[in-house]
């Protein structure tokens, strides 16, 4: 850690320097569980070789496993009762991206963000893409937002967006959408994703067919501006802000559209968007078998779109849907090209620790997919032995990969306890410090 005390205080004041985690103290810090760790990872090793499975083979799954952070996460969230921002929230683009840098310092498996336009819309598009190589990091697909109204717009969203009655407030939505497409282009993005809010609160409020339709003509408008390589993701939820209908309501309706406007065209899911008890990793099946998975909003919840840090409320559900994801991986689905994103919201933690957090048990459940002895699980289920499938399943849920987690972190530089790391560092305090609150000045995002 550089000497430089209360001058670098002064200097990350006056906004010259901005504080960062650096590899060294990242390596100094992982000294201290190093031991533990090993220790660890060998009984592991044994217990896998024991299964002909080599621990080896794992680490470099967990390493290569890739999962986006979106830029309004790194900001506190919180509902229509109320939000509680924390302190050295970022203000701006370039401090979200301070702040998933710090993430990708320390967890080393979300080198790329997701951007919301207009909440980031850059200035200068150049100077935003040197600001995040600069820290390792890429733009994944952009987000679209004509959930709210926007100063100097001319027509509101109010009563919806691509589906309104009123062309012309369908074409502003247009218009939002393939600008998004546009500023991505600048950025190096390779996708787009649209979520409309678009539905109503009273029976007879919307034609169901018709709202649909006008969503067609609007999405083969977005989808002509497309670049070849690009893909659009359309996402589907069940309610909310809409509490009667929602246009995009279900994976059928997703589907079906995707279908429609053509091979660009994929089903985004968001874990929050399904009523409670929905079997999501059968829906992920699904839409792997018709080749029209574009992957995933991770997170959790217990009752609506609590978007809650992923596998905090139902681990077993995020190991299943993993389960369906290297199944395909392995048997080399067509046209399985899944997008991995964190999408939550985080009202009561420091959004970077969840984020972190989220991103290990990805990892994790993803990893422990890889455990599934696959051939046993077949031979159970052509023996239609249930139990049996279940338990091998089960074998692979309850095996603590811990170790392997921890040592492809530390393999690629970041941290064994990310978390430990992270809060040794004083990374918040000296943001706070670089980031004193300003009354109401915060970097538009969730509510
Ligand atoms: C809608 C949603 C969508 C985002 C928004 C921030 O609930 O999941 O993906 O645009 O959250
Ligand atoms: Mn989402």
């Amino acid at each position: 850690m550089p000497f430089c005390g209360s001058f670098c205080a002064f200097l990350r004041q006056v906004n010259v320097m901005h504080f960062e985690i650096d590899d060294d103290f990242i390596a100094e810090q992982n000294q201290n569980s190093r031991a533990a760790i090993d220790e660890d990872y060998e009984h592991l090793r044994k217990q896998l070789r024991r299964r002909n499975v080599d621990i080896e083979d794992l680490v470099k799954k967990a390493e290569s496993f890739r999962v986006a952070v979106p830029s309004w996460g790194v900001g506190t969230g919180g509902t229509r009762f109320a939000r509680f921002p924390g302190d050295g929230e970022p203000r701006d683009v370039y401090e979200k991206l301070e702040d998933c840098a710090a993430v990708f310092k320390l967890v080393r498996s979300t080198p790329a963000v997701s951007l919301h336009i207009p909440w980031d819309k850059p200035d200068d598009a150049t100077k935003l893409v040197a600001f995040a190589s600069a820290r390792g990091l890429s733009f994944d697909a952009m987000n679209s937002n004509t959930f709210q109204d926007h100063p100097g717009q001319k027509h509101s969203y109010k009563f919806g967006s691509l589906t309104h009655p009123d062309k012309s407030v369908r074409d502003q939505a247009v218009a939002h959408n393939i600008e998004c497409i546009e500023i991505g282009k600048t950025l190096g993005s390779k996708a787009h994703t649209v979520w409309i809010a678009d539905g109503g609160n009273f029976p007879g409020q919307q034609h169901f067919r018709h709202a649909l339709e006008r969503y067609l003509e609007s999405m083969r408008d977005i989808y002509a501006a497309l670049p070849d390589d690009w893909r659009v993701f359309i996402e589907h939820k069940f309610y909310e802000p809409a509490f009667y209908s929602t246009v995009i309501n279900d994976w059928g309706t997703s589907y079906y559209c995707a279908r429609e406007l053509g091979p660009k065209a994929f089903c985004l899911v968001d874990l929050g968007h399904h009523a409670p008890n929905v079997n999501i990793e059968m829906i992920v099946a699904r839409l792997i078998q018709f080749g029209k998975l574009a992957g995933f909003h991770f997170n959790d919840s217990k009752y609506g779109d609590d978007d809650l840090d992923a596998g905090s409320i139902k681990p077993f559900q995020l190991f299943l849907i993993f389960n369906e994801l290297v199944d395909a991986e392995l048997s080399q689905a067509a046209h399985f090209n899944p997008a991995y994103m964190l999408d939550q919201s985080h009202n009561i933690t420091d959004p970077i620790e969840s984020l972190m957090m989220s991103a290990v048990e990805l990892v994790r459940a993803y990893v422990q997919a890889h455990l599934v002895d696959r051939d046993a699980l077949t031979e159970a289920q052509d023996n239609c032995d249930p139990l049996l499938a279940l338990a091998t399943l089960k074998q692979a849920f309850t095996t603590d990969v811990s170790p392997i987690l921890a040592i492809a972190r530390a393999r690629a530089g970041g941290a064994i306890d990310p978390i430990r790391t992270y809060r040794q560092s004083g990374y918040r305090r000296h943001k706070a410090e670089e980031r004193p609150t300003q009354k109401g000045i915060t970097a538009s995002g969730i509510v």
